[in-house]
């Protein structure tokens, strides 16, 4: 692999099967040795978005990371470790024991069959932008220029709760 500067990378993590709020104390945790873990947002409660109906309220939160690996290495460490998890994928936005997507890497805009960055509905998102709001508010989308704060104010945020706890 070339040798590559550190880029920050924006993280949503989310969990709505099995212990969520274990799986994502165990993803940061795992994240951390990837680079260095700058933000950490609030866990967030929210409704379910899409998928099947019946689905458990999921666990959403977001990290920032400054880290060397490219974004294609970084999305398929994340990857990696949606399977260490235990993930299965059957279908779309089904419930989940873990989902770590790449939101944000730097600037960089691109769009692949593997990979698009800007993560192409993350700013229609609240389950996305309230994390990422705790974590750098004014961050601007690096196509629109629109920033998390804008956007939120933008959408609803019903069914969004910010827990007390710290994890
Ligand atoms: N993720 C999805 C689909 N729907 N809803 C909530 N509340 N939180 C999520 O993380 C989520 C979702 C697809 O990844
Ligand atoms: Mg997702
Ligand atoms: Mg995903």
């Amino acid at each position: 692999m070339a040798v590559q500067v550190a880029n920050t990378a924006w993280i949503a993590l989310g969990a709505n099967l099995g212990e969520p709020r274990t799986t994502l104390q165990w993803a940061r945790q795992e994240l951390a040795k990837l680079g260095t873990v700058t933000g950490v947002s609030a866990l967030y409660r929210t409704a379910p978005m899409g998928g099947p109906r019946g689905q458990p309220d999921y666990l959403n939160a977001a990290l920032s990371l400054r880290t060397r690996l490219s974004a294609p290495d970084l999305l398929a460490a994340l990857h990696n470790l949606e399977t260490r998890a235990g993930r299965e994928r059957r279908e779309r936005w089904e419930a989940r024991i873990l989902d770590l997507d790449l939101i944000l890497y730097g600037e960089l805009v691109i769009d692949t069959p593997a990979l698009t960055l800007p993560h192409p509905r993350a700013w229609q998102r609240a389950f996305v932008l309230a994390p990422l709001a705790d974590l750098d508010p004014l961050r601007r989308h690096p196509e629109t220029g629109e920033s998390v704060r804008a956007a939120l104010d933008r959408i609803s945020v019903d069914g969004i709760l910010k827990e007390t706890s710290d994890w």
